[in-house]
């Protein structure tokens, strides 16, 4: 499924994140960027030891805040790594918009076109798949509307009952908007 917003194309993909060729994978990150499992395993599976050594320096970043790092042997040429809630945490609404939108803006700091999301906090940190999907497209629509450099923002669901939840929610969303979907 593909919305337009604005100039920037707003889809939803089934698969591996780490298989895609945006600018910018985001990496579903803990707050001392230590790639676990999940999104993170995956990243440092295929991107190599590279990444986790840039966050290393980094050394870490609060809950909502995202950083950068380059893709290492990715197809992408860099990693954005924002800082979801764990489930029950306080603000955890809140927080996961911000990881959202830091990672946008720091995605349109870098001059990129192109980003890819997975569903944030919705594995290891436990986080309702709905209520992710809501918060994360709902955040990235309304940044959308404003100046952007991004041409493209992907959402990469791992599976097809996320990917679901993930299409019903942009449905809702974007009904009474005039854009084009497909
Ligand atoms: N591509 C796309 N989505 C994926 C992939 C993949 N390769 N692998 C898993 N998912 P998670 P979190 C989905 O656990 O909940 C790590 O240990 C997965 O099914 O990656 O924010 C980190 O180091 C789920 O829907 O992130 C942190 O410590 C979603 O991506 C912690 O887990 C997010 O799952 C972060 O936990």
């Amino acid at each position: 499924m593909k919305v337009r917003i604005n100039k920037t194309l707003l889809e939803l993909v089934e698969g591996d994140i780490t298989e895609l060729d945006t600018d910018a994978i985001v990496n579903a990150a803990n707050t001392s960027l230590k790639l676990g499992g999940g999104v993170a395993g995956a990243i440092r599976r295929r991107g190599g030891p590279q990444i986790q050594e840039e966050c290393d320096k980094i050394g870490g970043t609060y809950v909502g805040g995202a950083v950068i790092t380059s893709g290492g042997h990715l197809k992408a040429k860099f990693v954005i790594h924002a800082v979801g809630p764990m489930r029950g945490e306080e603000h955890e609404d809140e927080k996961l918009k911000e990881a959202t939108l830091n990672s946008l803006k720091l995605a349109d700091k870098h001059g990129l076109r192109s980003i890819a999301f997975p569903a944030i906090s919705t594995g290891v940190f436990g986080f309702p798949k709905d209520r992710c999907a809501m918060i994360m497209l709902s955040a990235t629509i309304a940044y959308l509307e404003g100046p952007t450099s991004l041409e493209r923002v992907v959402y990469c669901l791992y599976d097809h009952k996320t990917f679901s939840i993930f299409e019903n929610t942009l449905q809702l969303v974007t009904r009474n908007r005039p854009a084009s979907s497909s």
